[in-house]
C-alpha cells in the first residue's frame, strides 16, 4: 500500500485538462485503489475530475487493464449515443494523458488515470431503500446486456482466477496453515465455517469449465456503491469501477450484488446482531436485475441465481478471512481486525441465505 500524499496538481498536469487547478480532496472509498477528486476553473466555470492511482500490486498489468477500460467505455459511448442517451453521464469518460495514452505513469512507477466527474448523481454505501436497490441492480443487468455485444478479442483478465471460488478456498487453507501472524487459533470458528462448505465452492466454476454456463463479459465487482444513482430520478445512471470488467459469469455479478444490496448493515459492522440478509431487498435485486437481463440469460444461469448470492458472499468472506490471516496485505484496513469484522458479516449473511434458500429461489422464479 502506498501512503505517500500525492501532489494532485502535478498529476493532473499530465492529463488533457484545461484551466487552473483549484484543489483536490481524497475520496475515501474502495479497498484497493486510491481515489481523489480535483477541481479546475476554466472560462469562469468549475469542472471536476476523478483521479485514481491504480494499485499495481493488485492489478499487476495496468496497461492491459486500461486497454480493457478504453475498449469498454468506447463501446458504451457508441451504444449510448445510438440510443439517444447522454454519454457524458451514462458511462465513465477517461480524460487522456498528454502523451495520448489513457493513463499516466509517474517516474516513481505509479499509474494514474482521470475521469470526468458525473454531476447530479451519487453512490450509496448501504441499501437505504428498496427503490435504490432495484435501480442499481437493473443498471448492472443492463451493463451486462450491453457488453454481451462487445466486439473484438477476449478481454484481458485483469486479475486471473478472480472469482475462482475453489482457489479462494485453497488460499484460505494455505493461509491458515502458514499462520503468518499467529491469528489462526483465534479464528477457528470462522475457518471451520468455511471448511464445512467445501461442497459449495465449485458449483459455478465447474459449470463454466464444462461449458454448461457460458463465459461472458462481466463486471465482477457489483457492489451497490458501484452504480451512480441519479439525484432527481433515483435511477441508475452509470456503472463505475471497471477494473475487473473481464471474462466471467453473470452469476459472479448477480451473486456479488447480494452481499451489499440485500444486507441490513454495513460490510464491516461489528455488532453482528444488526447484520443480516433481507429478503425484501433481495426481491428488489432480483426484479431489477431480471428486468434488464431476463431475455438474454440461459437456463443454466437462471437456475443458479439465488445460489450465487450465497456463493459470492461466502467467497468474499473467505477473501477477507484469508487477508486477516496473512496480515492485511490486500484489502486496505482502517482499524485492527477490520478484515475479520468484514469476514464475519459475510459469513453471517451466508448462513442466513442458506436458511432462506427456498424463499430466495421462489423470489427468482417470480421474476423469471
Ligand atoms: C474490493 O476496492 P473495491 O471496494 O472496489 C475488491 C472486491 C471486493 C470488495 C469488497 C479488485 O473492491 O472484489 O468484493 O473490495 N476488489 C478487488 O468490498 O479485489
Ligand atoms: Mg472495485
Amino acid at each position: 500500500m502506498n501512503m505517500r500524499e500525492p501532489d494532485l496538481g502535478a498529476i493532473c498536469s499530465a492529463f488533457e485538462i484545461e484551466g487552473r487547478f483549484l484543489g483536490s480532496c481524497p475520496v475515501p472509498s474502495g479497498h484497493i485503489n486510491e481515489t481523489f477528486c480535483s477541481a479546475f476553473e476554466a472560462s469562469g466555470r468549475t469542472a471536476r475530475y476523478v483521479n485514481q492511482r491504480i494499485n499495481h500490486h493488485v492489478f499487476k498489468e495496468p496497461e492491459k487493464l486500461m486497454d480493457n477500460m478504453e475498449r469498454v467505455t468506447r463501446f458504451a459511448r457508441g451504444r449510448i449515443e445510438a440510443a439517444g442517451g447522454d454519454p457524458m453521464r451514462e458511462t465513465l469518460n477517461l480524460v487522456p494523458a498528454r502523451d495520448g495514452r489513457s493513463f499516466h505513469r509517474t517516474p516513481g512507477g505509479d499509474y494514474w488515470r482521470t475521469f470526468h466527474f458525473i454531476n447530479g448523481a451519487r453512490t450509496y454505501d448501504r441499501a437505504e431503500n428498496l427503490g435504490l436497490v432495484y435501480s442499481a441492480s437493473r443498471a448492472f443487468g443492463a451493463f451486462q446486456k450491453m457488453l454481451s455485444r462487445l466486439p473484438g478479442a477476449r478481454l484481458h483478465e485483469t486479475i486471473p482466477d478472480f472469482h475462482h471460488t475453489p482457489k479462494r478456498f485453497a488460499a484460505l487453507q494455505a493461509a491458515a496453515a502458514r499462520d503468518r501472524r499467529n491469528r489462526a487459533a483465534s479464528v477457528r470458528g470462522e475457518i471451520g465455517f468455511v471448511l464445512e462448505r467445501e461442497g459449495l465452492v465449485g458449483r459455478v466454476i465447474d459449470g463454466l469449465a464444462e461449458g454448461r454456463i457460458p463465459e461472458r463479459v462481466t463486471h465482477n465487482d457489483t457492489k451497490l456503491n458501484n452504480v451512480m444513482i441519479d439525484d432527481l430520478t433515483g435511477e441508475g445512471v452509470c456503472v463505475i469501477d471497471l477494473d475487473t470488467v473481464m471474462p466471467g459469469s453473470v452469476l459472479y455479478d448477480f451473486g456479488d450484488s447480494v452481499r451489499l444490496g440485500a444486507a441490513t448493515a454495513a460490510e464491516d459492522e461489528r455488532d453482528l446482531s444488526r447484520v443480516g440478509f433481507d429478503l425484501n431487498l433481495f426481491d428488489r435485486l432480483a426484479q431489477g436485475y431480471l428486468d434488464a437481463a431476463r431475455d438474454f440469460l440461459e437456463p443454466a444461469e437462471k437456475e443458479l441465481l439465488a445460489f450465487s448470492g450465497l456463493l459470492l458472499t461466502l467467497e468474499c468472506g473467505i477473501r477477507f478471512l484469508t487477508d486477516h490471516l496473512d496480515g492485511d496485505v490486500y484489502f486496505r484496513i482502517h482499524r485492527d481486525g477490520h478484515n475479520l469484522d468484514r469476514a464475519r458479516t459475510q459469513f453471517k449473511m451466508a448462513a442466513e441465505m442458506e436458511r432462506k434458500m427456498d424463499e430466495m429461489e421462489a423470489v427468482v422464479r417470480k421474476y423469471l
